[in-house]
């Protein structure tokens, strides 16, 4: 099937490690997986607000597979000068996966301040699969000069969770290699996973989801990015709908 190639508008404008990291993304699910176009809800592909004076610009781009239920890579541009990739991989849970995420928050003065990466475990008792544990832990170990303290919702990630403040070039481009790392390995693992049977098990899966989801609506941060552009209701509604969307 043919797939239209994300249009290069937004990114081209933003942090050279977060348009890298967006062209590594799509450049690994094309590579690894058979994507299909996802319908983005009504309005929601590109959004514009600016409610406080600040402008706020919003790109999605979402894809589906059998083994995934909504693949969204976006980006946002925030007119101060704040430029943010968001990326979450929500499997079928009809497939024991983790859910892999990605958030860049950075500004045009050159600095990342935040880089967080994820396979967060969502099966009954919160922890990898053994294979997502076996490939994770031979990676070789990065040390980075300012890892980053996780808030208090934050319960959700796995020990092989990056959240760091990349300090030069050279952190960047180990940031990214470890991303790709994650996002290779988790496509290549789930191409091969099979279907659960049990209605029991989908229904944990489920729940696990839903718990990330209901975790990660409580960044305030994210919210009050939102908020500022759009006002409360909407922010509510996009958090909901768009970037924590949990399933039936
Ligand atoms: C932090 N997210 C942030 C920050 C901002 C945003 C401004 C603070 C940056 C900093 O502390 O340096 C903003 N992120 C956004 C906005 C969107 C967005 C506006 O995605 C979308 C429109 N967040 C995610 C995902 C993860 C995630 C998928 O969307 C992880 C897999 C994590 N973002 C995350 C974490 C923080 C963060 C853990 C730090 C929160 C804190 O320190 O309180």
């Amino acid at each position: 099937m043919y797939i239209e190639v994300m249009p290069a508008s937004l990114r081209i404008r933003q942090h050279p490690l977060i348009r890298q990291l967006a062209d590594c993304i799509e450049e690994v699910w094309h590579k690894n997986l058979e994507l299909s176009p996802y319908k983005v809800p009504d309005n929601l592909g590109y959004i514009e607000g600016h409610l406080e004076g600040e402008k706020l610009v919003i790109e999605n781009h979402c894809y589906q597979t059998p083994q995934f239920r909504k693949l969204h890579l976006e980006l946002a541009q925030v007119g101060g000068g704040l430029d943010i990739l968001h990326c979450v991989m929500f499997p079928n849970p009809e497939y024991a996966l983790p859910i892999f995420g990605s958030d860049l928050v950075g500004g045009r003065n050159g600095v990342i301040s935040a880089a967080i990466a994820d396979l967060s475990p969502v099966n009954i008792d919160r922890s990898l699969p053994e294979i997502y544990q076996q490939q994770l832990s031979a990676l070789p170990d990065l040390n980075f000069s300012q890892p980053r303290a996780l808030p208090d919702w934050a319960d959700i990630f796995s020990e092989f969770c990056l959240f760091i403040r990349p300090i030069d070039s050279e952190e960047e481009k180990l940031f990214l290699q470890r991303v790709r790392d994650f996002l290779t390995l988790h496509c290549q693992i789930a191409s091969a996973e099979p279907v659960l049977t049990s209605a029991l098990e989908v229904a944990h899966t489920i729940a696990g989801q839903r718990y990330y989801c209901s975790q990660q609506q409580q960044n305030d941060k994210t919210r009050r990015i939102l908020e500022k552009s759009f006002g409360t209701e909407w922010a509510d509604r996009y958090m909901t709908t768009m970037l924590f969307d949990c399933v039936a």
